[in-house]
């Protein structure tokens, strides 16, 4: 009798463990990041005086009634994002010019005294309604640095600028990013003076507080970008590109003399790849003009649909998000050109991922954890990044074969770990089988959110075989996609 209850409890603890999911690794991301990560994919728009003046940087005296887009039409710009693939737009709705877009009480040089809808027009209403409308998320930039106004460089102008963000926090409903950059000071009109004014930013705007007080408690959904995160760091460069190896984790690290780091200070060395032992989850956004500048200028033209989508691989492909800046002319449009690369790009995008060739493949993994079906390889191709395919936790390195129905062309592979468990794979490689043998195709670092294997040369072969060769501890994948690039 003793006997047989305690081989039932064996049983029964056994199944237990099998039920028990991986212990996390590492930083983690927070709600709000994994759903950053979901977006992958997102566009910033630069749309104020400083188009009219066909320059990059307003001096912050342009005359309001310059802005004068008589054709605009937010719809135009979300419609050709959507079309783009872009899952998201962000709204630069004060620039360094300092003319805000919106009827600010905060400062006379705004959207109202601008010929616009006659003076009763608020730009960011209009692009956050038209981005909810079509499925877009919304985020806002709001430049610290400020040309225009006479208080900037004194205490006056912090207080301001937090009201102004106050506004945009609590009138254009919730916000998926509050976008932050760098550049901090310098020559401007600063209400009439024409001169340079210097901050010191380890302490003049102090974010700490700002972040906090504001932008945690009216914006707990809103991800916050500057060089050194809070919450996604910049990727050092503004050409849309992450380091072929590129880790989730960072440690933004304080300049000298100063004990805490803060934005606009780091252009670190380690900012497009990121830090393996990184403290914190803070992964990179890629951010680059789909022009040559952020504001329109007529003898520019776009980035061609192979460039956008090389960029594409080289920061979404390495686990990283693609922010492509959008410039809308002087009439308040994005121009036919600017569309049609839009459009292009989307079709490759659509086309390519609406085959999955793993999906009616048989999976074959080396290890099903606990041999538990809920572990199964199943939840590789069920489109859903929740669930996954895992091992026990004895297996360090593992390895997954990908059989087909028979012969199979591709020559993209999608590899996306479940970052709810951290970012895990530090090493992993690809083989094809042919002539009666593996065949090595890819050798690879980092995985995390999203990797793109994106082959020269189509592979034609019945099965393919991924190995992860190199882990702290065992693998947690979501997805995996094998796929032909298709315009
Ligand atoms: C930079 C700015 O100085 C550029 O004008 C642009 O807005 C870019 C996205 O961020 O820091």
């Amino acid at each position: 009798m003793m006997k047989k209850v305690l081989i039932l409890l064996l049983l029964a603890s056994q199944s237990l463990w099998a039920q028990v999911p991986p212990k996390p690794y590492g930083p983690l991301p927070s709600p709000r990041q994994l759903s950053w990560h979901d977006t992958e994919l997102y566009g910033l728009i630069h749309f104020t005086p400083t188009t009219y003046e066909n320059k990059e940087w307003g001096y912050g005296d342009a005359d309001p009634k310059i802005f004068n887009p008589t054709d605009f039409d937010a719809e135009q710009i979300i419609l050709a994002a959507k079309a783009g693939g872009l899952r998201g737009i962000i709204l630069v709705a004060k620039h360094h010019d300092g003319f805000a877009l919106w009827p600010t009480k905060t400062t006379d040089y705004n959207i109202s005294k601008s010929p616009f809808r006659d003076g009763k027009g608020d730009l960011v209403k209009e692009v956050a309604d038209a981005a909810r409308k079509h499925g877009l998320k919304f985020g806002v930039y709001c430049s610290p640095w400020d040309r225009n106004s006479a208080a900037y460089g004194t205490p006056a102008y912090v207080d301001m600028y937090r009201e102004q963000l106050r506004e945009l926090y609590t009138n254009y409903g919730p916000l998926f990013m509050s976008w932050h950059d760098g550049a901090n000071g310098g020559d401007g009109y600063y209400g009439g003076a024409r001169e340079k004014r210097s901050i010191d930013n380890t302490t003049y705007y102090d974010w700490d507080s700002t972040w906090t007080n504001l932008t945690r408690k009216l914006q707990p959904e809103a991800n916050i970008f500057s060089d050194i995160g809070w919450d996604v760091r910049w990727v050092g460069n503004e050409k849309g590109v992450a380091a072929e190896t590129h880790w989730a984790t960072f440690t933004p690290e304080p300049p000298k003399g100063v004990s805490k780091a803060v934005p606009g200070q780091a252009n670190y060395p380690e900012s497009p790849m990121g830090m393996r032992d990184g403290k914190y989850w803070i992964p990179a956004e890629c951010d680059v003009p789909l022009r040559k500048g952020w504001f329109y200028h007529p003898n520019e033209q776009p980035k061609s649909p192979d460039e956008l989508f090389d960029l594409y691989l080289k920061s979404v492909g390495r686990g990283a998000a693609l922010d492509l800046g959008l410039a809308p002319d002087t009439r308040g449009l994005l121009s036919d050109a600017d569309v049609a690369s839009l459009k292009a790009l989307g079709n490759r995008l659509e086309k390519t991922y609406a085959r999955n060739l793993a999906r009616d493949a048989y999976i074959r993994a080396i290890n099903v954890r606990g041999y538990n079906s809920i572990y199964g390889t199943k939840n590789l191709v069920d489109n859903n990044w929740e669930s996954y395919w895992t091992t026990d936790d004895d297996f360090k390195e593992s390895e997954l074969i990908v059989e087909f129905p028979e012969e199979r062309t591709f020559d993209l592979i999608s590899i996306q770990e479940n970052i709810k468990f951290g970012q895990r794979v530090e090493g992993f490689a690809i083989d094809v089988w042919g002539n009666d043998k593996w065949n090595e195709l890819h050798k690879g670092t980092s995985i995390g959110a999203r990797r793109l294997i994106k082959l020269d040369v189509p592979a034609t072969t019945p099965k393919l075989r991924i190995r992860f060769t190199k882990m702290p501890v065992v693998a947690v994948l979501s997805e995996l996609g094998v796929y032909k690039v298709t315009d």
